[in-house]
Parts: C-alpha cells; sequence; structure tokens
C-alpha cells in the first residue's frame, strides 16, 4: 500500500484530493502537509505535518518520518497573486517544487505535479491546444508551470524520479475557495447567485476558458498516478480539460435553475490580461489515449451540482 505526502493540503485541490485519497489507499496512508495547520478540513480526519516547501529539511523529514513514497506537490501560488508576487511566486512554486524533486530523487518517491493552461503563452495555437506546442507564457505564473514542467521531465530523464503531471484548467469547487486565481469568477458566481442573485464578473463576457469540476480534477490526479508507466510518452504535464465556456455562457447555464439572475462586468485589467493570453479550448487526446482520461462533469451538469451545493439543497428561485 502507497505511503502518500500532499503538500499545500488545504488548498483548493488538496481539500478534496485529501479525503479521496484517504477513501482509497487508508486515512493513516496519507499525510496532509502545508504551512499553516487546518483550522476544519484536511488536517482533521488523519494524520497532519506542517511542512513548507521552501525548506527542503522538513519535506525530508515528513518524508522519513512516514515513510512516503509518493509526493502530491500542490503547494503553489495561483496566477493572479502570482503576478501581484513574483519574487515571492518563483520562490514557492519554483523552489518549492526544486525542493520536493530533489528529495524524491533522494527517497526514491514518485511525484504528482500538477501544471495549468497557464504554461501557455499568446502564441500558442489557441483553439485546440496540442498537447506538444509552443509555450512562451508572459505570466509568472505561467513561467514557473512551464519551467516546472520541464524539470519535472529532467528529474524523469536523468534521475529516473517517477514525475507525473496534468495541465489543469480552471477548477470549480463547492468546498475551498482557489484563492488568487484567474479562473476564480467561476467559483465566485455561484456564491454570489445563490446570496444576492447576482454576479459582477471580473473577466469579459466573452472570455472563453477550459474548465473542471473538482471530482473529475481529483479523479485525473489519482488515475493518472496509477497508470501503466509502460503507456505513458509524456509523462509531465498532460493537457486535461471537461468543458470550456465564457462567463456569459455560465450565466446561461445557472439562469435554467435561476431565472432571474443577472450578471454585469467590471473588469480587472490585470486577470483580463493573463485569461486572455491562454488558449480557449485545449487537446487533451493524448491523455485519453495514454492512461484513459475522461471526464465526467460538462457545464450543465456542473452547473446543477454546484448550485445544489452551494444552495445547501434549498430550492432556487429568482
Ligand atoms: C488560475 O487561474 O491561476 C488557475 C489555473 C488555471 O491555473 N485556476
Amino acid at each position: 500500500m502507497q505511503r502518500i505526502l500532499v503538500t499545500g493540503a488545504l488548498g483548493q485541490v488538496g481539500s478534496e484530493l485529501v479525503p479521496a485519497l484517504r477513501t482509497r489507499y487508508g486515512t493513516d496512508h496519507v499525510i496532509a502537509s502545508d504551512i499553516r495547520v487546518a483550522q476544519r478540513g484536511a488536517g482533521d480526519e488523519g494524520p497532519f505535518q506542517l511542512v513548507d516547501c521552501t525548506s527542503q529539511r522538513q519535506i525530508q523529514e515528513a518524508v522519513r518520518r512516514y515513510q512516503i513514497d509518493t509526493i502530491y506537490h500542490l503547494a503553489a501560488l495561483l496566477s493572479a497573486v502570482a503576478e501581484q508576487k513574483p519574487q515571492v511566486a518563483w520562490d514557492i512554486n519554483m523552489g518549492g517544487l526544486y525542493r520536493t524533486l530533489e528529495v524524491a530523487r533522494e527517497n526514491r518517491c514518485a511525484v504528482f505535479v500538477p501544471s495549468s493552461i497557464g504554461a501557455f503563452g499568446p502564441n500558442t495555437p489557441t483553439d485546440g491546444t496540442p498537447q506538444d506546442t509552443i509555450q512562451r507564457p508572459t505570466s509568472m505564473y505561467g513561467i514557473t508551470k512551464v519551467a516546472g514542467e520541464l524539470l519535472c521531465d529532467y528529474y524523469h530523464g536523468r534521475f529516473g524520479v517517477d514525475a507525473r503531471g496534468v495541465r489543469y484548467p480552471g477548477i470549480i469547487s463547492h468546498v475551498t475557495p482557489p484563492g488568487g486565481g484567474t479562473t476564480d469568477y467561476a467559483v465566485e458566481i455561484f456564491h454570489d447567485a445563490v446570496r444576492h442573485g447576482r454576479y459582477t464578473c471580473f473577466l469579459r463576457p466573452d472570455t472563453r476558458l477550459d474548465m473542471m469540476y473538482m471530482p473529475d480534477a481529483v479523479k485525473a490526479a489519482i488515475e493518472l498516478m496509477e497508470a501503466d508507466p509502460e503507456r505513458l510518452r509524456h509523462r509531465n504535464a498532460f493537457n486535461v480539460t471537461a468543458m470550456n465556456f465564457t462567463p456569459e455562457e455560465l450565466a446561461a447555464a445557472i439562469r435554467r435553475h435561476m431565472p432571474g439572475f443577472t450578471i454585469d462586468y467590471g473588469v480587472d485589467p490585470v486577470r483580463q490580461a493573463i485569461a486572455d493570453s491562454w488558449p480557449n479550448s485545449i487537446d487533451d487526446s493524448a491523455a485519453r489515449a495514454e492512461w484513459g482520461w475522461a471526464p465526467s462533469y460538462d457545464l450543465l451538469s456542473m452547473t446543477a451540482d454546484m448550485l445544489s451545493h452551494v444552495s445547501g439543497g434549498m430550492t432556487l428561485t429568482d
């Protein structure tokens, strides 16, 4: 049975990946870790360890103490906050990954590393973005993501570290807020719809981006780590997607349940510029062919499920 360490376990993905891993591999086999202590959530139901990923010693101690063989390295700053603090983003996103890979090399751990659609840039083909294509991102987040993909490839090729990863699109969840991403509007909109019946969106109405519901994001991580390595030609940074839409289209999907819901726009130039540099839609056929990736939720099923959870099961009327 695997012994797993999850870094950044209290973040958006970690809060739901940790319980899913514990259900699959056993509570005591999954160690949640973060730079802060859990108030509620990931750390409550099983082992928790404080780990600052910019400290190789702390990662090493956690790996040795719990005899870890697999690390899900989630600790990172998201795109909008990384643009506000580029130096901190470099330290955490690159420094944390480098140190995690070093510990993985020394202790023969497998590593899951999430990349992002942010690893693409303005001169990447925007529609049906291929798996292997031009990657010249213009945000600090994107630079750390593409450099991270290359570093994972290097650790696999040079040292045999079993590093694997996906390029996540925007992730939508009702459990933990994302905190500092360009795609956060697709989460905020549900909370404001239920609370106020209206939402002011920080991206333009026609901004098309790929998205994924959290159960699919969790499934992607676990299935890729369980995939037969012989079948993996790409290993790191598989394009994965489940749906793509614009704010206008998401609002229309919400209106099917709440006819009176309204949306208006107060565009944030920084996040809009980041979104404009990302693809409209990515091609995830390599993930489908190499490890059987197939999402379960589309725009309509995700919207219905989000509204039901965010409203706590209340009947929605306008
Ligand atoms: C962000 O908006 O920063 C993330 C991402 C797409 O990587 N959700």
